[in-house]
């Protein structure tokens, strides 16, 4: 049993003129899929296989097997960004997340300075996330293919900023594409569908 590569949840064209189809092309269809294609790869025949991807991100972590943890980490962080953006995105969150932003950051205006700030310091290849983390809500960067489900800290959003994310259409201005994320396509109800509550959680 080998993993596959989850479809877009949307049409390759759906993220224009945000995200290019041709972006969108690279990005899911040779990117993602040869994370997924070195992870079944990697993990043929082996203690691995047939395992849950999260399962083999936090066992690969806690050992040496880098290559898998690599391709597991990218596998699972490049389905968890399609979600994280949607043609119908951007605008203002509402309800309970609404008011975990505003609680954790003051504002939501300030999440969005601290999200960018984020994804624009790290310096490199890597993520920017919302994560949950007993209990409140932070923004933190990643390297590489590191990512929160390694470190048993919860996900409620990522945005990419690898340079493949992003050069096709805004060159070296990861900026501009920080600011378009935040503006016209974060999926606002798959956070809020991320977030448990947090007075269960404290
Ligand atoms: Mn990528």
């Amino acid at each position: 049993m080998s993993m596959k590569l989850p479809d877009l949840p949307y049409e390759l064209n759906a993220l224009e003129p945000h995200v290019s189809a041709r972006t969108l092309e690279y990005h899911h269809g040779k990117h993602h899929r040869a994370y997924v294609e070195k992870l079944n790869k990697a993990i043929e025949n082996t203690a691995y296989e047939g395992l849950p991807l999260e399962s083999i991100i936090t066992r690969a972590h806690s050992t040496t097997h880098t290559n898998v943890f690599n391709n597991a980490a990218q596998a699972w962080n490049h389905a968890f960004l399609w979600n994280s953006m949607s043609p119908d995105g951007g605008g203002e969150p509402e309800g309970a997340l609404k008011e975990a932003l505003e609680a954790n950051f003051g504002s939501v205006d300030n999440f969005r300075t601290v999200f960018k700030q984020a994804a624009t310091g790290q310096f490199g290849s890597g993520w920017a996330w919302l994560i949950q983390d007993k209990g409140e809500l932070k923004v933190i960067s990643t390297d590489n293919a590191d990512t929160p489900v390694a470190h048993n800290q919860k996900p409620l959003l990522t945005l990419d900023v690898w340079e493949h994310a992003y050069y096709l259409d805004y060159q070296n201005d990861r900026g501009g594409y920080v600011d378009t994320f935040l503006e016209n396509l974060v999926n606002w109800e798959f956070a809020a569908s991320n977030l448990t509550s947090l007075k269960a959680a404290a």
